[in-house]
Formats: C-alpha cells, structure tokens, sequence
C-alpha cells in the first residue's frame, strides 16, 4: 500500500478530494485509539473527522448533571499503553463525566492526535468507488476526503432521541436533551423541572437537579431497577493497589463476560436458602455497583433466578420510598431485573422522599401533548419551566445510519439494514469493502465495559490492516454467508439470556418507533467474542473475501 500523505496538511496539497490512506469518523474512546494504533504504529495517513469542537465522544456531548460512568475508573481506561496506566490516577470510584474528558484530553495530548483530527467537521456522506477501491467521504460543510479504509468510530449512544411528542415548539420555556447538553450548563434555581426518561442517565441526573429545582418532576414511563453505585474517593491504597497489580485486574477483566473486573459467583440464587439469597444480595447492595449482577450466576439467564434478584430490589425501593404510592410506581417493573441496561445510581430512590419531587406514571396517564405552559397527560397538565429529555439515543444503527453510506454500486446501508442490523462480527457488512464499524451491532459494544471492547475492536482492524499490507491485499469483504451466519449467532445468544424479555430496551430498538425490532448487541460474552475474533482472523480471515 503507498502511504500517500503524513499528516493532513500534506494531503490538503493534494489536488481533489484530500486523500488519506484511512479516515475515521469520530474522536471519542475508539477514534482516538484507531487513530494512533494506524497512524503511529503502522505509518498509515489518517485524518479523523469529529463533529464537536473536541475530543471525547460520548463525554464530550452528555454534561448533563450526575453524569458519570457506571463502570469503575480503573477499568475504564485504555490499557495499550502501561506508562499510561502508571501516569493517570482517577479520583473516584466512578468516574464523572469531566474527569474522563479530561483523561481523552489528556491523551490526545500525550499521543500527540490533535494534529490528524478535524474538528466541527460531520460526515454526511460515504460512497464506494469499485474501481478505484476506495471511500469517497462528504462532510455537512462540503469537504471531499477519500481513503482506501473507512472505520467508523462514531460511538452507539450518540444520536439523541428526542420523541416527538406533539406541541414541542410551542413550549414557552426551555427544553434539552441530556445528550446535547449546553457547555455552559444549565441553571434549575428556582424552576418548575419536568424531566422524561427514567434510564441510566435519568437516574443520575434526577437526585442532582433536585438539589437546585423549585420543582421535580420525574415522568417515568418504564420502571427501572437500580441499585447503589456507591461512589467514593479512591483511597490511596487503591490507587496504588490498582497500579502494583494491573496485570492481574486485566486478566479477571479479560474473563469476565461483561469486561469488568470481578467474578461472577459460581453459584444459583436457587441453590441457597432465603435467608442466605438475601444476605447475598445485601451484602452486594451495600457494595454497590453492576457487580450486583454478578451475585449468582444465573440471574441473566435464568428467569426464576431472576425473580428473586427482583423482588428484593422492590423491597428495597418499598424500605426507601416513605410514599407507597410513590414506591409503587417506582418497583412495578414488567421485564427481568437486567434484562435492560441496569442503571446504578447516587440516592435516586431517596430523591422521591424530597418534597420538592414528584413522580407521573406515564404508563397510567400518557403525555398527549407539550403545551406553551408544561406537560398535558391523558388526566392532568404539569406547569414547567424547563423539559430535560432523558430520552436516550437511537442506539447503535442510528449514528451509522444517520450517514448516508453506500457501498458497491450504491448499495445504502439503511436498505441492507432495512430490517434490522446485519453483518459479520460486528465489523464489516458484505458489500462494503474496507469499511470497518468500531463497536457496531452484532458485538459486545454496550454489554461489555465500552473501552475493553473498543480496545479489541481497535487492534483487530489495525492487526487486519497490517495483515493486507504485508501481503499485498488492496480489499477486504465479509462474505454474504459469512453474515448470515453471523446474525444467527447474534440471535442465538441473545435467546440464551432473558435479555430479549424486556420489550422496551434499546437494546431491541423498542425506544425508537418504527425501529425494528432486532436484539442489536452480541450477547454471548467478551471472552467468547474476542476468541472467535482471535480464530477468524488466525485461520487467514475466515469469512471474509481478500484480493488484490
Ligand atoms: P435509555 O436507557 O434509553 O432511557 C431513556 C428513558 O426515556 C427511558 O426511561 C424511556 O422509557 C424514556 N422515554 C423514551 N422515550 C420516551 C417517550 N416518548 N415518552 C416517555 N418516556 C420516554 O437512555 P439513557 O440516556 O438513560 O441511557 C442510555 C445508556 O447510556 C445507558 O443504558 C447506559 O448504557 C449509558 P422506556 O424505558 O423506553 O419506556
């Protein structure tokens, strides 16, 4: 392959559209990794195209208040780099959303990638050119780019839904969503909030905006399970445990189905007595954390199993919620405890015992309408000040097909993934040559810690590349069969769990409507992903179409 610029002011002396040998869409988590993995290691061009103002993805857009990552700071980091791991010192256990900004920053610095990124720069466009092998990209401003490899790195949370409830624009106050939040934050003195969405962002956002609001109120259409995250200070100790001993912390991250750093008990919550399941899941409770799923081994598969993690997480709510009506609202859950993403959380329960907060049952009394004054249910209208949209994302197809990408002879990805995602494992689709899509449906993404299967994903295309370049080999294709295949894995493992059971989750698509429904991530496990990934690519990449 001919390298056929170093740096983007090169490749803008370049006559026509500027040429990379890769482009990159997104500068968050993956785009930044991708970015130094071909550009450093394997001396490619690289230009990355990032719609904000700066690095960050995911942390550079969601600032809302209470945002913070549910995976713990010492394991949402890169590994890659072991000086990395020995410089950066997180301060919580969890880390909130300006720390990991400033960590992206900070490594868009240390690695020097600012030089090859282009920022307020959105792809709007990406078409395959057979004959020349390559991606011709468009950006919204009217730059033409074109790269022999395309890898999109543009995150599965990061098109905002805003649900299109009738009346919006005539709303005399002001709306946000949580996931375009204002850079220069939002002031709740003295407002009458009405806040949508009860997920994981809902969740955090909640206890925070009640400190400061006139008003609350929370307009929960699904119930959601959460549980204690338990955030604290690191102490010393543990940083310095964490530093002494990360080898041994990647290793039980690279067993753990999820990408986090514990066991999951070998044990059935049917195997213990009532009194030992409960001092179980006490214990777990007061710990805090996702690792509350982790208490007995069963509780994703097996639904009776799941029953009791249920129930006792309802008793939980009923034990903190002085109103019962309010409690009640709160625990009626109608899917599996974890069966959606299951959010942690700082005092949310507690939040409802405030007197400045108050719940509507959406699935009781529907939203008809945003009027110029609030909110109108089927039976009441709510007077607001400000809306704050903790409605969620079109998750993992929306920021890909919000880009017009056609592959051979104007294939559109929206018409090949017309019914819901299809591809092989997660990183390429038969009639897309050379394209890779970091973290895209039919992988771990959202079920694993996202930087362990970033990382994998990474270093898999930058393995590949490096592959194609030593041989030779100008093209690579999933096969067609190679995907259908695919797809039923990805089925099958999700008919393995109770995941599919929760008919809201976005994990189904369920929050966009219209969407299809389709369970979108792999469910079978990191571990058991990155071996087949691992075995496709040693068995000389099997399943795809190699060529000249
Ligand atoms: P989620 O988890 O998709 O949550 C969105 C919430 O908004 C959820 O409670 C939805 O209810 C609710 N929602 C969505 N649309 C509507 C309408 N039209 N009316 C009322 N309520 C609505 O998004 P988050 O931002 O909280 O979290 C996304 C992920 O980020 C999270 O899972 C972590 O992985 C990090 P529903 O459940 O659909 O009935």
């Amino acid at each position: 392959m001919r390298v056929l610029a170093n740096s983007s002011s090169d490749a803008r002396q370049i006559r026509g559209p500027a040429a990379f040998d890769a482009l990159i869409i997104g500068a968050g988590f993956s785009g930044l990794y991708q970015l130094f993995c071909l550009r450093d290691r394997l001396g490619l061009s690289v230009q990355v195209l990032e719609a904000g103002e700066g690095v960050g993805g995911t942390w550079y857009w969601n600032r809302y208040p209470g945002a913070r990552c549910d995976s713990e700071s010492h394991t949402y980091c890169y590994t890659f780099s072991k000086e990395l791991l020995q410089e950066w010192e997180w301060t919580e256990r969890y880390p909130e959303q300006p720390e990991i900004l400033r960590y992206l920053n900070h490594i868009a610095d240390r690695f020097d990638l600012r030089r090859s990124i282009r920022f307020g720069t959105r792809v709007k466009a990406a078409r395959y050119d057979t004959a020349a092998n390559l991606w011709h990209v468009t950006t919204e401003q009217g730059e033409r780019l074109t790269a022999k490899f395309l890898i999109t790195a543009v995150g599965c949370l990061s098109t905002a839904n805003v649900p299109n409830i009738p009346g919006l624009d005539s709303f005399g106050g002001r709306w946000v969503h949580t996931g375009q939040w204002p850079h220069e934050g939002v002031d709740f003195t003295g407002k009458r909030v009405g806040m949508i969405g009860t997920g994981s962002t809902g969740i955090q956002a909640a206890p925070v905006i009640a400190q400061t609001a006139a008003h609350l109120t929370v307009f929960q259409r699904t119930a959601n399970y959460s549980v204690p995250a338990r955030n604290a200070p690191l102490t010393p100790e543990f940083k310095r445990y964490v530093k002494e001993n990360f080898s041994e912390i990647q290793h039980l991250m690279d067993s753990n189905p999820n990408g986090h750093a514990w066991l999951i008990q070998d044990r059935s919550a049917l195997d213990v007595s009532p009194e030992e399941r409960v001092a179980l899941y006490e214990a777990a409770w007061r710990k805090g954390g996702l690792q509350f799923r982790a208490t007995f081994r069963d509780l994703v598969v097996s639904k009776p199993a799941n029953d009791t993690a249920a129930e006792f997480i309802r008793s939980k709510i009923r034990e903190i919620v002085k109103d019962t009506a309010t409690a009640a609202i709160l625990s009626d859950f109608d899917h599996p405890y974890a069966a959606k993403r299951p959010p942690i959380d700082t005092d949310y329960y507690e939040t409802f015992n405030r007197p400045n907060v108050s719940l509507v049952n959406l699935r009781a009394n529907p939203i008809v309408a945003i009027t110029s004054a609030g909110v109108r249910t089927r039976d009441a209208e709510y007077r607001l000040d400000m809306i704050v949209f903790a409605t969620g994302f079109d998750a993992l197809t929306g920021p890909l097909l919000r880009i017009d990408i056609r592959g051979r002879d104007g294939l559109a990805l929206a018409d090949v993934w017309h019914g819901g995602p299809r591809n092989y494992l997660g990183l390429q689709v038969a009639g897309f040559p050379n394209l890779f899509t970091i973290t895209g449906p039919g992988s771990p993404s959202v079920l694993c810690n996202m930087p362990v299967a970033i990382e994998q994903h990474v270093e898999w295309i930058t393995n590949c590349i490096a592959h194609m370049r030593a041989e030779g080999l100008a093209r690579i294709e999933a096969q067609p069969e190679a995907m259908d295949g695919w797809v039923e894995q990805v089925n099958a493992a999700a008919n393995a769990t109770l995941l599919p059971l929760a008919k809201s989750s976005w994990y189904l698509g369920a929050n966009i409507p219209g969407k299809p429904r389709v369970f979108m991530p792999y469910a079978g496990g990191m571990a058991r992903y990155r071996m087949i990934c691992a075995e496709v690519a040693a068995g000389g990449y099997r399943g795809f179409a190699l060529s000249r």
